[in-house]
């Protein structure tokens, strides 16, 4: 769980977390927030589930160097990224880590999109998803509705053996570029979604869906 600035959401979306019911480990990466986050998770989370490993950047970094320092500490079978803010429904990953879990898949996107579907606050993220995921389609060979999704699922050693090189909010194109060209096939399944305004703390920018078609461009004739 990548965090920065999310005092308001994670007692909430830790508690969430810890009360889904698979066989689970949290690591918890704080990027250097200026609110009361360190100090939540220090004082009150630390103490409440001692089991939750928690890490904190001396100076922001961006989410996917966040990610990046969690990867290796991973003990389990399957890794997963979850946001710190309440835009997820945690008990998702049930079903989402299933065809993993069952040995029927080695990548797994939540999707927006999917029957039922959900609402977006920003029809301007919403269309800027959808070019995107087009763009996987179309350079990457995959049949995907929303690359952007928070939840992407992985079997840990595929998601460890990536060499992940981007800081910011590009980790979705990057890994969704890399796990494409090691060949392979993403499975989808519907996800919820309860999306924040920018009044509650979202922080991802246009200029980030900009950055992210510029990524997934760049790894599809480089390496
Ligand atoms: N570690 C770290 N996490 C960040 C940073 N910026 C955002 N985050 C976290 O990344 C997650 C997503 O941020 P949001 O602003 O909600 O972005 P979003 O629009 O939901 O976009 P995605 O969830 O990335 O699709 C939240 O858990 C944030 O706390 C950062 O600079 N560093
Ligand atoms: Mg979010």
């Amino acid at each position: 769980m990548p965090v920065y600035n999310e005092s308001a959401t994670i007692r909430q979306i830790v508690d969430k977390v810890m009360a889904v019911p698979l066989h689970k480990e949290l690591i918890i990466v704080d990027d250097a927030s200026t609110d009361a986050t360190a100090s939540i998770l220090d004082q009150e989370i630390a103490v409440q589930y001692p089991d939750i490993k928690i890490l904190h950047h001396p100076a922001n970094r961006g989410k996917a160097a966040a990610i990046r320092t969690g990867i290796p500490q991973a003990t389990g079978e399957i890794i997963t990224i979850q946001d710190g803010d309440l835009e997820t429904e945690p008990e998702d990953l049930v079903h989402l880590t299933a065809p993993i879990r069952e040995g029927r898949a080695e990548v797994v996107y939540g999707s927006r999109y999917l029957a039922p579907k959900e609402p977006h606050l920003y029809r301007t993220y919403q269309l800027g998803g959808r070019i995107l995921s087009w763009t996987v389609n179309l350079l990457y060979d995959q049949h995907i509705t929303d690359e952007p999704a928070c939840y992407k699922v992985f079997r840990a050693g595929i998601l460890k053996g990536i060499q992940l090189e981007y800081d910011r909010f590009e980790f979705c194109p990057e890994v969704t570029a890399k796990v494409s060209k090691m060949g392979y096939k993403i499975t989808e399944l519907p996800m919820h979604y309860y999306p924040r305004g920018f009044d509650e703390g979202k922080k991802l920018h246009w200029i980030d869906g900009l950055k992210a078609l510029w990524v997934l461009l760049k790894y599809r004739f480089t390496d």
